[in-house]
Order: structure tokens, then sequence, then C-alpha cells
């Protein structure tokens, strides 16, 4: 069975990068591994130009990595839907695109590519079929997920081997971001997350910390919090501070590949939402996740699902640890770094190990490609 060539990826930014994020990597992975041609609607192109420098933030068609990249533009312009029609996120497809896919001799095969949950229930939900209400469509549900019975995760065919030579080098990296290589006694920490952390408990923590702290803070929304905690009215790229044992370094916000190699040459890492999320465990090092916020607190739930897992074949008193830092982190109460670094040893190697164990699942874009392979 031929794979279906031509896909559209609808995707509407509702806030921060996670959503782009996903969608970008998506649709490159689709080009470059699968030689599908993408088309990426996107409604906020001034959201993909941080990831991609490259990007015209103000063109309506542009190519980009092999990805046809086009303005999500109101009213949407008339356009043949292509085979495989990608709704990301539950964005809402565009009325009349909607309609003309109605129209298609050959329905389009539609399918809404969901938010990453590591929550049970998921395995039960994918793939699961929705007639349109109205419509001769049917919507397909799509969980990205930690287990064989879900869509897995994003993840390039040679992303380890990459990350792992990558490794054997990294002075050219710290160069380019004019950067001292992290010294033997010190912890490398980056910092990603939404200000609405316990950002000065965490900078106090790193001040008295026993192990010194180089933290690598690419700018973004946690920048005024860290410039008040410091008596600073601002903070921008290229500068550094030293308090106590902490030194930290703003980075500008880097492109998305460079994002990864931080996640790679750090020794832990603060990371947030979805994609950084699972681009920290591909990095297999420890992390720190900040979860995006839901009503009615239903990012705890989430949350505690994703540490079950991670932490079935941690011993207790890492998980603990590991737990207790995510609560404090994630609920704004205390931290406990030093009990978090006590058990560096033992979560450096369960984060290898949880890399490896990961991977041995197919990733999320050769699920999807054989799904639709399958459908039409
Ligand atoms: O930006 P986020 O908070 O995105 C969130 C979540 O995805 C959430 O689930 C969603 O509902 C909400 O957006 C709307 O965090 P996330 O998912 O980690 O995305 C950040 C992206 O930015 C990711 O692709 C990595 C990238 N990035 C860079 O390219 N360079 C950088 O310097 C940094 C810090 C991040």
């Amino acid at each position: 069975m031929p794979t279906p060539s031509r896909w559209d990826i609808f995707c509407a930014i509702i806030d921060n990068f996670g959503d782009i994020g996903v969608c970008w990597r998506l649709a490159r992975q689709l080009a470059a591994e699968h030689g599908i041609h993408a088309r990426l609607w996107v409604d906020d192109l001034a959201s993909l130009q941080p990831l991609c420098p490259e990007i015209d933030a103000h063109a309506d068609a542009q190519h980009c990595a092999g990805v046809e990249i086009r303005r999500w533009a109101q009213p949407f312009p008339a356009s043949e839907p292509a085979d495989i029609v990608i709704e990301a996120f539950g964005c809402a497809l565009p009325e009349n695109y909607l309609a003309a896919m109605a129209q298609a001799g050959k329905k389009p095969l539609w399918i809404n590519l969901e938010y990453l949950s590591a929550e049970p229930w998921v395995e039960g939900c994918h793939t699961l079929a929705s007639p349109h209400p109205r419509l001769p469509l049917t919507k397909y549900f799509f969980f990205p997920g930690f287990t064989h019975a879900t869509g897995g995760l994003l993840r390039e065919n040679d992303l380890l081997a990459q990350r792992d030579a990558f490794r054997q080098a990294p002075a050219r990296f710290w160069n380019a971001l004019h950067l001292p290589c992290p010294k033997g006694d010190e912890i490398t920490v980056s910092l990603f997350c939404y200000d609405s952390a316990p950002i000065a408990n965490l900078l106090e923590a790193w001040q008295a910390s026993s192990t010194p702290v180089r933290c690598l803070l690419p700018e973004g929304k946690a920048l005024a919090k860290i410039a008040a905690h410091f008596g600073k009215t601002a903070l921008t790229s290229g500068d550094t501070l030293q308090h106590g044992n902490l030194t930290l370094h703003v980075l500008p916000f880097l492109r998305q590949e460079d994002y990864d190699r931080l996640l790679w040459v750090c020794g832990c890492n603060f990371v947030r939402g979805e994609d950084s999320f699972v681009r920290a465990q591909w990095a297999g090092k420890p992390m720190i996740w900040q979860i995006y916020v839901q009503e009615e607190q239903a990012h705890l739930v989430k949350l505690d699902a994703f540490l079950d897992r991670y932490c079935a074949e941690l011993d207790d008193q890492t998980a603990s640890a590991l737990r207790a830092f995510h609560y404090g982190w994630n609920d704004n109460a205390a931290l406990k770094w030093e009990d978090y670094l006590r058990h560096r040893a033992s979560l450096e190697r369960h984060a290898k190990a949880w890399a490896t164990a990961l991977s041995a699942h197919p990733d999320l874009t050769s699920n999807l490609v054989i799904f639709c392979k399958n459908k039409v």
C-alpha cells in the first residue's frame, strides 16, 4: 500500500510554543523520513519564527526544511484538501475547508492529533472514530503516549545517535554560546518554565546549593521574575549573574535544534508543557517537568500519571525525592533541592535507561503514517 503523499497539518496557536513546536517537528519528519508533501497551516507564523529563524512571519506561502508553510488566514483561502488532514489539538478546521473535504470524491482521512498524557485511559481512546454530525466525514483521535497501545512520541529516526555523537564534542556548542565548558564539580542546569513556578525558591536553593549550579536560561517568560529576584529591572541575552553558588547565564531563545542540543549537554533540564518535556526525555538526563496548568487542577492528575510511570523502576527514596520536587515546582511549595541532588546518580542512570526503553517503541510519525496507510 503506498503512503498517501499529500498531508495538510492545521495548527492554531493558543499561547506559548508547544502546539507549533509539535506540528513543526511532525511536518519536518514527514518530509524528511517519509517523502511526504506536508503543508503546514499556521494562524500565527510569528510563533514559529523563534523556533526556526529562517521563517518569514508575514509570508502567505513559503518552503522550509522540505515543508510547505502556509498562513492560515481569515477568511481561509479556497484550497483542495489533501489526502490526510491533521487537525492539531482540536484546533477546528476552517468551515470552507471542511466543506471541501465533504465534497471530495475520495474523502480525506481526518485525524485529530491530541495532547500527550500518560494517563491509562489514553490507550482506550487512541484511534477511536468520531463521525461528523452533519457531513459525510469521520474524524479519528490519535493520542501520543508512552506505551505500545498509544501513538508513541515524536522521535526522529537518528535522534539518539545524533545526541550521542554530539556529546562527544560539545565544545563548539559552548563556544557558539560564548560560554565556558562545564566544570566537573558543578551541575549545569537548563531552565525553561512558566512564571507561575516558585522561581524565587529555586534560585535561593541554587544559591545555597552544596554543588555549584550553572543555570542556562533561554530568554522567555521567567526572565522578569528572575530579574526581580536579583533586584534588577531587566535581564537580557548575554547577561551573567553570580550569587552564592549559582551562576546564571541568560541565553537567546534558541532555534529548536539548538534547544535539543542544550538539553543533551546539561546535567539536569527544567522543562515545561509538552514538546520540551518529550525532548528532555530523549536527552536521557534527569529532568523536572512543569506541566501546563488546566482547569480544576486536571494537570495534577496528568502529572501524577506521568510520575507513576517514570518512577515505577526507581528505588523508593529516589522516587519520593523526585515526586516531592515535582510537587514543589508545580504546586508552588517548598523545593528540596539538596534531597534531589542526593539522588542525582540514580536519577542519571534512570533517565538514560528510560530514554533507551522508550526508544524501543515506534515513533509517533511512523505510527501515524502506518495508521493512514491502513485506513486509506
Ligand atoms: O511553550 P510551551 O509552554 O507549550 C505549551 C504546551 O505545549 C501545552 O501543552 C500547550 O497546551 C500550550 O503550549 C498551548 O512548552 P513546550 O510544549 O515545551 O514548547 C516549547 C517549544 O519551544 C518546544 O518545541 C521547544 C521550543 N524551544 C526552542 O525552540 N528554543 C528555546 O530556546 C526554548 C526554551 C524552547
